[in-house]
């Protein structure tokens, strides 16, 4: 599918569009009291699938997922997490050394300019953590985050958010300083110095948590929240104090990073050897 058609089929998109899209083999496989209702779901007389939210998930696991990456960029989490759920997706290689990421093709389906993006069917969406929300939410039978409603899905959420709002933001100005400060080298040398202090302090909040609650984030239940630290991790590796320097966040990488998900995710990138 081009990027132009993608773009104008994420306009294009909407809750009845997936029910439409069903197909009776799909409609055939659901048990309990929508089994019996005939015809397709465009077709029944109110929206059941409002008071049905896992309808969603059973239809649009005949979606072939594409995932738009470059090796070990911010799609390595949401690739992690579609290697542990186990269903069918592509890769698509966004040629950054070109700047492919900037090019009018890709701007259509990311109009940041920035990997990942993610298509599913007709739905295409950007930002790293959304995309590993969006996927969880999919496949609730993988178990990559605990039930919406509960105390542990909103610590879920205080993680994930917590990881993509500050702790990637600031390895991201850590990473290129020059982004805020310009061409003043020593301008940016100050950032780069701030930006890595406010990361590591981050890490010492997160080492903090892991000791008194770990090994994982939820305790010794995996989750979604765990590999996304793991792609942050690979990032932060020059940091002058690495996220593995600290205890609980190793034995957290240690366990989390000889996950055979982990592993194809990133040998699939291209990238083999130690991880993080
Ligand atoms: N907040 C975004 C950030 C994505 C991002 O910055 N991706 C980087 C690669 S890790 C990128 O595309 N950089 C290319 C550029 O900035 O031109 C997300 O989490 O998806």
């Amino acid at each position: 599918m081009s990027y132009d058609r993608l773009a104008n089929a994420e306009h294009g998109a909407s809750h009845r569009f997936f029910c439409i899209r069903a197909s009776s083999t799909a409609l055939a496989n659901i048990d309990g009291p929508l089994a019996d209702i005939d015809g397709p779901p465009s077709l029944w007389p109110i929206d059941v699938t409002s008071n049905f939210p896992f309808m969603d998930a059973q239809f649009r696991r005949h979606t072939m997922y594409q995932l738009h990456y470059f090796p070990s960029n911010a799609n390595a989490a949401p690739h992690m997490v579609l290697e542990e759920i186990g269903h069918e997706y592509e890769l698509v290689l966004v040629d950054r050394a070109n700047n492919t990421q900037k090019s009018e093709h890709y701007l259509k389906i990311n109009p940041n300019g920035r990997i990942p993006t993610l298509v599913d069917g007709e739905l295409v969406m950007f930002e790293a953590a959304a995309i590993v929300l969006h996927l969880v939410d999919q496949h609730p039978e993988a178990g990559l985050a605990p039930k919406v409603g509960t105390p542990e899905r909103a610590k879920f959420y205080q993680w994930i958010t917590f990881l993509t709002n500050s702790l990637q933001e600031e390895l991201m100005i850590w990473q290129y300083p020059d982004r805020l400060a310009g061409a003043d080298a020593a301008a940016s040398e100050i950032v780069r110095n701030g930006a890595e202090k406010r990361a590591g302090a981050y890490l010492d909040v997160i080492d903090r948590h892991l000791k008194a609650n770990g090994p994982l984030f939820l305790g010794d239940k995996l989750s979604a929240v765990d590999f996304y630290l793991v792609m942050l991790s690979r990032w932060a590796r020059p940091m002058s104090t690495p996220p593995r320097s600290r205890p609980s966040i190793a034995r957290l990488l240690d366990m989390v990073g000889a996950l055979p998900a982990v592993r194809r995710a990133y040998e699939r990138e291209g990238v083999t050897g130690e991880i993080c």
